[in-house]
């Protein structure tokens, strides 16, 4: 089943980085719905466990030159 799950994302400073991140963890597979919010730098990330895991998500957000932290 799909789970939901924040995450806080260093290094956004404007609303195009809010918005780089947010398509690259929509872009990731198994990921349903993605929303980031600049103000509190917080990812709400909707995903299939199955198909991806937080440190998929991390690689990913790192590969775009931002971080995520994730719990493990
Ligand atoms: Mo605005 Mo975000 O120039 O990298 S896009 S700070």
């Amino acid at each position: 089943q799909i789970k939901k799950q924040t995450f806080p994302v260093l290094g956004m400073s404007c609303a195009a980085c809010a918005a780089r991140v947010n398509k690259t963890l929509s872009r990731q597979e198994g990921v349903c719905s993605a929303n980031v919010n600049l103000a509190t730098a917080i990812a709400t990330v909707e995903y299939d466990p199955s198909l991806c895991s937080p440190e998929m998500m991390k690689q990913a957000v790192q590969n775009a030159g931002f971080d995520l932290l994730i719990d493990t």
